[in-house]
């Protein structure tokens, strides 16, 4: 069912648990103070039950919705997110070494404009919130026809292989529906950083060879995550079952007006894309 008309922020965002929109409340210090120091510490936070049920639930079958319009991200690439190798380099070099991944993106453009999705993301209270917990002043939407919310969505033996975020110096997601079983989003901390591209540890995780190094992030339905993506390696593992596991997940931008490279939209989001200009 499409919602003729959005609900109201506070109707999306658990206001009783995270009083995001009251600046005076202690417990939003508190929240943002936490937060915080888990982004630091562990390059994640996470905040269980940020949005409400019935909010969940709609956002949900806005998904199932528009899933058949979906651009199906079916390639197998290396972890700077490239498809092609680079005979220069040794055979077993982090860019030459590559693993299937396969997801399906609803762009922005294709969710409803009324959807809990994208009345979270144009929130103010929101936008605030996550700037004051990555420590910068202001945060703007992205402007991309396509780029500020989607819906990721994981069918049966769907997945994302080892990568790190390249544009974002942090990402935003939001557990709409958790599969059945599979889909655990694993994590290895500060992998590299922005002066070492640490080539021998990460050649090392892509081989398998430091289990021990994985953080796997428990995500409950309904929780919203921040994470530090480009400089730590992330996954998916593929998902099993029936139910399909739909992440929201939210561009912010440190300036207005940002919108994104076509031939990137044309990859995440396909040939529509390109054809529309
Ligand atoms: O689906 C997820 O949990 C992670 C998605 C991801 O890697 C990203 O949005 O950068
Ligand atoms: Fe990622």
């Amino acid at each position: 069912m499409t919602l003729k008309t959005a609900m109201r922020p506070e109707d999306v965002v658990d206001t009783d648990t995270y009083p995001i929109n009251n600046p005076g409340d202690p417990r939003r210090s508190a929240l943002i103070r936490d937060c915080r120091n888990q982004l630091e510490s562990q390059q994640y936070c996470v905040l269980p039950g940020f949005i409400r049920p019935a909010a969940r639930a709609q956002a949900v079958s806005d998904a199932e919705a528009s899933l058949a319009l979906a651009h199906h991200n079916s390639a197998r690439r290396n972890c700077y997110l490239y498809r092609q190798p680079d005979p220069s380099l040794p055979e077993d070099h982090s860019r030459n070494t590559f693993f299937d991944a396969s997801t399906k993106m609803i762009a922005y453009d294709l969710i409803p404009d009324p959807s809990p999705v994208k009345t979270l993301y144009h929130w103010q209270a929101t936008r605030q919130m996550i700037a004051e917990i990555v420590g910068v002043d202001e945060l703007f939407d992205n402007a991309d026809p396509y780029q500020p919310a989607n819906l990721l969505c994981y069918q049966t033996g769907d997945r994302s292989s080892w990568h790190f975020d390249s544009e974002n110096a942090f990402t935003v997601t939001l557990m709409l529906q958790a599969p059945e079983r599979g889909g655990a989003f694993e994590l290895v901390p500060n992998t590299r950083s922005e002066t070492d591209p640490n080539e021998d540890y990460l050649r090392e995780v892509l081989q398998g060879q430091r289990q021990e190094d994985h953080v796997e992030v428990a995500r409950e339905e309904g929780a919203l995550c921040i994470f530090r993506g480009c400089n730590s390696l992330h996954r998916v593992s593929p998902v099993e079952g029936d139910t399909m596991r739909i992440m929201g997940v939210f561009v912010y931008e440190t300036e207005p007006g940002v919108i994104g490279d076509p031939q990137v939209n044309e990859t995440v989001y396909g040939a529509r894309v390109a054809a529309s200009g």
